[in-house]
């Protein structure tokens, strides 16, 4: 709870009209192991359930596939070079499992920890903080084997994971989070089986969202014990959630899915309870008998800081007969209970993705975190948007990423400016890389990758990227 940028909103005022941070605010940008790094097989890595699903046939876009992605396992050098260049005050990674506990379990892979070493020693010298997440979905081939997130041992085997890379790297790491979207991991891993490992069972990924808390909770036990001045944390996609109307039937489907995205996490992890409403949503899947005595008060062991990923708006509404299925990332239709809304697109701008840009929902999603659970401290852990980029004589220019940048932060600024502890901000992505089962189809990088020569071309959102962070803040409008 350290972070400098503790009480400061007297500093924030405008100097003609320019909008300014407090001193210390946390300019990051962020990435993922297997989306970047690459080098698969390499120095004792394992497979982990996205190496499998990606070379599943029909799962990934094109056949795509992290086997080198962006390369950073053999490039992070250049890469960290980049991050010092747009003058960058912190990364954002994560630890990649099977490569520094190969299978799962066991002894520590002393060649993948020693990557990551490599990567935080060199981020240091540059005076760039490393931010480390310990899981962002690369879970070991063996545990999903074995019977993966919706198994209660999986969450015993991911704390002993975490304090073996606590071990390694808790002495130059300070800032530490457990998980990236644990909603994507249970819903889309098990529920759409839109991710790996591609399971559609809703029963399974309401046990699998409990256990992802549990290992969060066992994790930040056992990492706090061993270095209490550390910050730990937990990283959730949260959503601004509105019915279509003010009917009681829309608002009904908008408690739903807040519940169904939102407070399934918020509120064990920060509250040490599920939410009755949403039990009750659930009934019909499952009647939550795989949690245990003692669970909740491990769940919701205090954080010292709660990461946010924010990059729209759900608008929701009753379900209407008939109506077309909505793309995966709005309704899966094993998502469980969604199938009881109808998911509302608006006509307003959207990304690469369809998904729709609403800054303003940042800020209603960072004061309803805060009216809730105040003083944490928070962080944008991830925003950002998918573009359809152009390399032209050697430049790419990507003002609708730019500007969708500049809308976030002038939000994140008003929720600052309204007292709101919010403590820095990760762009994702800091380079464009594999997305998932969109494979490379999709870039959300402000440094354009090419894929053949793996030149990295920053785009020119990086360039004003870089200014802001020089400036600590925005330009007038
Ligand atoms: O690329 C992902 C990231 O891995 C997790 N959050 C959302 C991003 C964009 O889809």
């Amino acid at each position: 709870m350290t972070n400098p940028a503790s009480s400061q909103t007297a500093q924030l005022l405008d100097k003609g009209g320019q909008v300014t941070f407090p001193t210390g605010f946390l300019w990051g940008a962020a990435t993922a192991a297997y989306q970047i790094e690459g080098a698969a097989t390499e120095d004792g890595r394992t497979p982990s359930i996205w190496d499998t699903f990606s070379h599943t046939p029909g799962r990934v876009v094109q056949g795509h596939t992290g086997d080198v992605a962006c390369d950073h396992y053999h490039r992070f050098r250049d890469d960290v070079k980049l991050m010092a260049e747009l003058g960058l005050k912190s990364y954002r990674f994560s630890v990649s499992w099977p490569r520094v506990q190969p299978g799962g379990s066991g002894p520590a892979n002393q060649a993948g920890l020693d990557f990551y070493r490599r990567l935080v020693d060199d981020l240091l010298d540059h005076g760039i903080e490393p931010w480390l997440t310990l899981y962002h979905w690369d879970l070991p081939q063996p545990l999903e084997d074995a019977g993966g997130w919706p198994l209660r041992d999986t969450a015993a085997r991911f704390a002993d994971y975490a304090e073996l890379t606590h071990a390694a790297l808790g002495d130059r790491v300070r800032y530490w989070t457990t998980f990236n979207e644990p909603w994507c991991s249970a819903f889309l891993g098990y529920g759409s089986g839109a991710h790996a490992p591609g399971r559609s069972d809703a029963a399974a990924s309401v046990r699998a969202a409990h256990h992802l808390m549990l290992g969060h909770g066992l994790a930040v036990q056992a990492l706090r014990a061993a270095r209490p001045e550390h910050d730990l944390g937990i990283t959730l996609n949260l959503y601004a959630v509105s019915p279509q109307t003010d009917t009681p039937a829309d608002a009904d489907a908008a408690r739903r899915i807040d519940g169904l995205a939102n407070r399934v996490f918020l509120d064990p992890i920060l509250h040490g309870a599920y939410p009755a409403d949403v039990i009750e949503d659930l009934r019909e899947v499952t009647d939550f008998s795989h949690v245990r005595d003692g669970d909740l008060t491990t769940i919701s062991t205090p954080l010292s800081v709660l990461g946010v990923n924010y990059y729209s708006r759900h608008v929701v509404a009753a379900p209407v007969e008939g109506a077309q299925p909505e793309p995966y990332w709005r309704a899966p239709s094993n998502w469980p209970g969604s199938e009881h809304v109808r998911f509302v697109t608006r006509g307003v701008p959207v990304t690469d993705m369809d998904w729709e840009i609403d800054a303003p929902g940042l800020v209603e999603v960072l004061q309803r975190v805060n009216r809730e659970y105040p003083e944490l401290p928070l962080y944008i852990t991830e925003n950002g948007s998918a573009f359809v980029d152009e390399v032209v004589d050697g430049e790419v220019d990507d003002p609708d990423r730019l500007a969708y940048f500049d809308s976030h932060l002038r939000a994140c600024h008003e929720a600052i400016a309204a007292g709101i502890p919010l403590r820095g901000y990760f762009a994702w992505s800091l380079m464009d890389n594999f997305e998932w089962s969109w494979g490379y189809t999709k870039r959300f990088g402000m440094v354009y990758v090419d894929y053949d020569s793996q030149l990295r071309i920053p785009k020119s959102s990086a360039r004003w990227y870089a200014e802001v962070i020089r400036r600590n803040g925005l330009a007038a409008q």
